[in-house]
């Protein structure tokens, strides 16, 4: 061991922080494993690990990325070391032991790889109490329509990364709505580059602009369409 290795259990909880937000930038999925293990032994919630540690860290990543100072091989790595952290996180996040709370297909759209986002979502929905079938990165409108008719959910959520693949959520809304069935789901999206006037454009139920929104957003949505099936 060289004399200026870090030993992660060693650091404050900020200094932790900051070096998991360079271990992030790094791809050093190890190091993000770790860290967020001593996270979580120091009494942090999978939440505040989540979103302090991993999100925050992937949000410098992004913004370096944009300004051409980080490249795909890079991202990937980051992304890599994101999905260890997120991998220890997520049986802590779902086991709430939360009553069920209805269903859900998310899915993202067609022409989009991007998944960090989706997952996040998906896993605290879980942790929420819903039932979540993730149909995974790249969704053409008949694969969307598939899951709904084989999972029956009560939600459809979509993400989309990129400029270019928002619209696709559109389509699949105009496709719904032609077939006489938009009416049967709450349609929520996501993704970085939408907002809620984009949301209420494309016809959706609503724009969530994080996963915690969307936890929220979908909670709120759900009851409502049982008060309103109670009050029929
Ligand atoms: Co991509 N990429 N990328 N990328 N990438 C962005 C999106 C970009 C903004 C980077 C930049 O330039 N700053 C840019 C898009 C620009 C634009 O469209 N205007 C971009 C680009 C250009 C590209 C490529 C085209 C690059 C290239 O090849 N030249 C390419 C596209 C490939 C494709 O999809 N066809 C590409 C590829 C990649 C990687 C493969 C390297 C990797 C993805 C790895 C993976 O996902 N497995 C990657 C990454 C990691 C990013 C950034 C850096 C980070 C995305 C991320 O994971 N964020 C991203 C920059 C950025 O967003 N700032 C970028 C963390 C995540 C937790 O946040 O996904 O926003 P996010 O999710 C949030 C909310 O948005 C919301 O909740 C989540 C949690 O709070 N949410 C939902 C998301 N989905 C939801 C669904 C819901 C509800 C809420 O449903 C109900």
């Amino acid at each position: 061991m060289s004399d200026d290795e870090i030993i992660l259990s060693e650091l404050s909880d900020d200094e932790l922080v900051l070096q998991m937000h360079d271990d992030l930038y790094d791809g050093l999925r190890e190091e993000i494993e770790e860290g967020v293990n001593i996270l979580i032994t120091r009494g942090w919630t999978p939440y505040d690990a989540l979103t302090k540690a991993l999100v925050a860290g992937m949000t410098i990543v992004g913004a370096d990325f944009r300004d051409g100072i980080l490249f795909v091989p890079e991202v990937l790595l980051a992304a890599n070391a994101m999905k260890g952290g997120m991998a220890i996180l997520k049986p802590l996040l779902i086991a709430t032991g939360a009553p069920r709370m209805g269903k859900m297909v998310i899915g993202t759209v067609k022409g989009d790889i991007h998944d960090i986002g989706k997952n996040l979502v998906g896993m605290m929905m879980e942790g929420a109490g819903f039932e979540v079938r993730d149909l995974g990165i790249n969704n053409s409108v008949d694969a969307y329509l598939a899951a709904l008719e084989a999972d029956q959910p009560d939600i459809l959520g979509m993400s989309a990364l990129l400029t270019t693949t928002m619209p696709y959520m559109k389509v699949v809304i105009d496709t719904l709505k032609e077939k006489g069935m938009r009416e049967d789901y709450i349609v929520l999206v996501g993704g970085a580059p939408l907002n809620e006037e984009f949301g209420r454009a494309i016809g959706a139920d609503a724009y969530c602009r994080d996963a915690a929104v969307a936890v929220e957003t979908a909670k709120t949505l759900m009851a409502r369409k049982h008060n309103q099936v109670s009050a029929a």
